[in-house]
């Protein structure tokens, strides 16, 4: 007995130095750079025209993931499973729904990293741009450039009317031909510091720079690449139209892919593509416009990268840098994302900080979901609901052999969706009504579909097997919800039932 209570003695004072130890430990900040619809293009990725000179350095400080894959091709379903944890297809939000409405008690990253005493920062487009798309739950500070626009809900309006940039200019030859918000213009280069992305990093500066009494969450969403792309004249004259390459295109391509999809590409999928190409250089202009874009959401990233590393942050910090989405550039004569293809599933995601490795390249399947299980296992937080992804952080400790996953986008609609391995990209459109194989490895641009070759069958069953078999209807299902603005909080309610003021179309 007294043994027994002497063992029972000896570990409640173990757990107790345990748990000192622990709590004297410090914790990880964390800084999540989040970037809309940034596909691969990279430099340090190689094989492509991207100027990206502070990425590359961030590559260069740990590990960068050149097979990672959104959860959803939409802004708001990839965002939202990210941030949740929950998957599209278990929350049936598949595209740009307010998803707080239906999933109340769920824990953002942010609650949880709140809950675990953290301070916790957000600025500009984490979750959508559009008024009531932000979980402020979990957020001591939320930034927003125009202060007005918290009492409409705190969207990001960052496309025309307040940008801060095109007013003086007038719509482009692409915003009159092609559509508003597919307009390209170089602005004048005093006029960056204007810039809501600009205002939101010299926000995030500050926060970066002061030494903390807890460790910090911080997550800065940039508005660009995504068009319109307005940018500075100095970063377009990165790129000279003459120089410009256009993606590969393969005669007949569609060929090969079921007459669902042939009749799908013939309609509004090629219809940006068909007005694009009546403007002089008007492909070429676009990706110039594209990429004009991506340097200087570089440049802008490479500020808040350069303050950390001068400051006392820097050695305690853990940066994690995504995309919400990828993005065609006319490959399959398809522009922007919603496709289930490689060029829109495919972001980019970059690891650096304490114990992760330096300058490695990681080729392996993984998925935008493994963000929340990483970092509660990195930052030991506690307390987290069930979630869909994998931690990754024994990839980031040692990136060398390739670990088998299987990982899943989905569609528009919950019932297209698309399976990753290292090896193999299978697609699934309606349940079978439409089907493609291609081999990631030996064909990148997805050009040779194999779903119908004999010696696949087997790979093709087995591939089926990750399909959701009973996923969660679309919740835009959900009856009208109305959007409440209180001084500078909000919320979703029922509506009467008449129209809603939401808006869930761009
Ligand atoms: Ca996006
Ligand atoms: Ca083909």
């Amino acid at each position: 007995m007294n043994l027994l209570k002497g063992v029972a003695c000896g570990s409640m004072a173990l757990l107790s130095m345990m748990a000192t130890a622990q709590k004297s430990e410090p914790k990880p900040n964390v800084i999540m750079l989040v970037v809309d619809d940034w596909n691969d293009m990279i430099g340090a990725f190689g094989g492509n025209q991207a100027i990206t000179p502070n990425i590359d350095k961030l590559c260069a400080e740990g590990v960068a993931f050149t097979h990672s894959y959104a959860a959803a091709t939409f802004c708001t379903p990839s965002r939202t499973s990210l941030m949740t944890g929950v998957a599209p297809w278990k929350s049936g939000c598949y595209a740009n729904q307010p998803q707080h409405y239906n999933m109340p008690e769920r824990k953002s990253i942010s609650t949880l990293f709140q809950e675990n005493d953290y301070k916790v920062y957000g600025g500009g487009k984490v979750y959508h741009h559009m008024p009531g798309f932000v979980d402020l739950r979990g957020y001591d500070e939320y930034f927003h450039w125009n202060p007005a626009q918290k009492k409409r809900g705190w969207g990001l309006f960052a496309w025309r009317d307040n940008a801060a940039t095109p007013k003086e200019i007038p719509a482009s030859d692409f915003g009159k031909t092609v559509y508003t918000n597919f307009d390209i213009a170089a602005i004048p280069n005093e006029l960056e510091k204007e810039m809501a992305d600009t205002k939101m990093i010299d926000w995030a500066l500050d926060i970066v720079k002061e030494e903390h009494d807890k460790p910090f969450f911080l997550s800065a969403g940039l508005y660009t690449p995504h068009k319109p792309n307005f940018a500075p004249q100095k970063y377009f004259d990165l790129y000279p139209i003459e120089d410009i390459q256009l993606p590969p295109i393969q005669e007949n391509d569609t060929a090969d892919l079921a007459p669902y999809i042939q009749n799908f590409l013939k309609g509004k999928a090629n219809h940006t593509h068909n007005k694009l190409i009546t403007i002089e250089n008007g492909w070429k202009r676009a990706i110039q416009g594209y990429l004009a874009a991506i340097s200087y959401a570089d440049a802008q990233l490479g500020r808040l990268l350069d303050e950390l590393s001068k400051s006392p942050n820097a050695e305690n910090t853990i940066i994690v840098f995504w995309s919400d989405n990828g993005y065609h550039l006319g490959e399959k004569y398809c522009w922007a994302k919603h496709t289930l293809w490689e060029r829109t599933a495919n972001v980019p995601m970059i690891w650096a900080g304490p114990g992760i490795k330096k300058n490695k390249q990681y080729h392996g399947a993984v998925s935008l979901l493994d963000i929340y299980p990483t970092l509660v296992e990195q930052c030991g937080l506690k307390g987290s609901q069930e979630l869909d992804g994998e931690s990754i952080t024994g990839i980031l400790e040692k990136p060398g052999k390739l670990v088998d996953r299987t990982i899943v986008t989905a569609g528009k609609n919950g019932d297209d969706f698309s399976v990753f391995t290292n090896e193999w990209h299978y697609i699934n459109y309606k349940f079978g009504r439409a089907e493609e194989l291609y081999s990631v490895t030996k064909d990148n641009h997805e050009w040779n579909n194999l779903v119908l070759k004999e010696e696949y069958k087997s790979v093709i069953e087995d591939l089926k097997q990750a399909i959701p078999t009973n996923p969660a209807k679309p919740s835009l299902q959900v009856p009208n919800i109305r959007l409440v603005c209180e001084g500078e909080s909000f919320k979703w309610v029922k509506s009467d039932g008449k129209k809603g003021k939401r808006k869930n179309k761009k």
